[in-house]
């Protein structure tokens, strides 16, 4: 507070005193530009969604995403085979790119289990980390039956292309803690009789970072339980940590490091780690940075982020924040048939905001540019 404020005797509302405590940097502000992305758009009987990162390997652009085709018919349908969500029965795919917008899909990366195996209902909602020449997918697996109130788990595949072959993991990466107790046997997610942990019923959205000489494991949890919020659902993410790529990923005893936020979108600036929350919680729509990659504050808040952002994945941490998600591909899951979709870090906020020029002045969209291969 300074010296005249705190010379002030008139009263303040709440809402002054809470805007006083906002301190965000405008680096970290800007505006989103939803762009089309050929190849990997709207197709009827098909869907895409959940795009990783982009990664930029000799010259190409590779991304992974969820896919799969026919009609979700939901629960209740009687039959257990039928496809309950878009993202069930899904496989990962893979395609590349050399300008980033007209993508060739190339094929599955990754598919089902057989029968019995810990994948053997669906692999969806990849990321992908290049890592000393090997390349590791981390995605969510789910093993039949598909209800409500299954599992889901985390698990990894690795190769030394990004055209693979992949090899599974032979177990997942991380499971939920499956806490908290059922109540009754109705296939009901939020029926307890005591709520679980965060991440009791699901692990979701994971995304691999190399950090602090160890790996981190974000991810989303669902809740075995699970309330609503002043922000609508509450998913929340956490971390687990590994000496080895390969695991075992211990939990964060802080865990769960955000109070918001739903698919993960993360990556390390300067000396910590830089996230963009969306979608659900009190701070969803929010850009936030965490300098030791656990305790996160808010940095900005965002008119209009992208849902699911798989942004270009840098290989050195960002020095500029917006660097981290100047473009990439997200998903548009609003009609029957998802598909994905690209986005723009609308880099003109930043640019007068560090001139000192007022928003109201900038120029029209269109008269700046972006190139999209660095
Ligand atoms: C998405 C993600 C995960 C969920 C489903 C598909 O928004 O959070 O991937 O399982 O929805």
């Amino acid at each position: 507070m300074s010296a005249t404020e705190g010379m002030d005797a008139r009263p303040i509302s709440a809402a002054t005193r809470r805007a006083r405590q906002y301190t965000g940097t405008p680096e970290w502000f800007c505006e989103f530009t939803t762009t089309e992305v050929v190849g990997l758009g709207p197709e009827v009987g098909v869907h895409r969604r959940d795009p990783s990162s982009v990664l930029l390997v000799d010259g190409v652009f590779h991304t992974w995403y969820s896919r799969s085709t026919g009609e979700t018919v939901g629960f209740g349908s009687g039959d257990p085979g039928a496809k309950v969500f878009p993202w069930d029965l899904s496989e990962i795919w893979h395609a590349t790119s050399t300008d980033g917008q007209v993508w060739v899909e190339q094929g599955r990366a990754v598919g089902a289990g057989a029968p019995g195996a810990y994948d053997d209902r669906s692999v969806f909602t990849p990321e992908v980390l290049e890592h000393e020449g090997r390349f590791h997918l981390v995605y969510q697996v789910i093993s039949s039956p598909y209800r409500l109130r299954s599992y889901e788990s985390i698990a990894m595949a690795t190769a030394s292309s990004p055209e693979g072959p992949w090899v599974k993991s032979p177990a997942p990466l991380l499971e939920p803690s499956r806490t908290g107790e059922w109540l009754g046997d109705e296939d009901n997610r939020l029926a307890v009789l005591s709520q679980g942990d965060f991440d009791s019923l699901k692990v979701h959205d994971p995304i691999l970072l190399p950090y602090d000489g160890r790996f981190f494991l974000y991810y989303k949890g669902e809740q075995k339980g699970e309330a609503y919020t002043m922000g609508g659902r509450s998913t929340r993410w956490g971390v687990a940590i590994a000496e080895s790529v390969d695991g075992p990923y211990e939990r964060s005893p802080l865990n769960p490091v955000t109070n918001s936020g739903h698919e993960t979108c993360l990556w390390l600036h300067d000396d910590g780690v830089a996230a963009l929350l969306t979608t659900d919680g009190p701070e969803r729509n929010t850009m936030q940075f965490a300098p030791d990659g656990l305790n996160f504050e808010i940095t900005a808040y965002l008119p209009n982020p992208p849902i699911a952002a798989g942004p270009l994945r840098r290989r050195t941490p960002t020095t500029t924040p917006l660097d981290g998600v100047r473009w990439g591909l997200s998903h548009d899951v609003s009609g029957p048939w998802h598909f994905i979709t690209g986005f723009r870090a609308d880099e003109r906020m930043k640019d007068l905001y560090a001139a000192g020029i007022s928003p109201e002045t900038a120029p029209a969209a269109g008269s700046w540019t972006s190139t999209p291969t660095d």
